[in-house]
């Protein structure tokens, strides 16, 4: 666990659970053409921040985006927010929503 983001470049990064970091996601100015999907990132003190725009990332939990509180809607219910999760450099497309919750019940 961990936000081991290294300078990279045409990587895939799936699957993982980054929590409790003071930065879960970082990419410099050399990181493009990279793609992160079906990541959790969960209670980070700041979730992502990324220096260029050229990486694709989608499909992935965000902890403080995953309630209508929060800003993320589900009114089709297929799981994902209608709008897109955003934080520095970025955003996220088609951020998960609920996941917790429906892990807790
Ligand atoms: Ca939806």
């Amino acid at each position: 666990m961990g936000s081991a983001f290294l300078p990279a470049i045409d990587n895939t990064v799936a699957g993982n659970w980054i929590e409790n970091m003071r930065l879960g996601l970082y990419m410099d100015l050399y990181s493009e053409l990279n793609t992160l999907m079906n990541n959790n990132f969960v209670n980070n003190s700041v979730q992502a921040k990324i220096e260029l725009a050229e990486n694709a990332i989608m499909g992935n939990y965000w902890s403080d985006f995953d309630s209508p509180v929060e800003g993320c809607f589900d009114m089709d219910s297929n799981g994902m927010c209608e709008a897109p999760y955003e934080f520095y450099g970025g955003e996220d497309a088609s951020a998960k929503s609920h996941l917790l919750l429906r892990l807790q019940t």
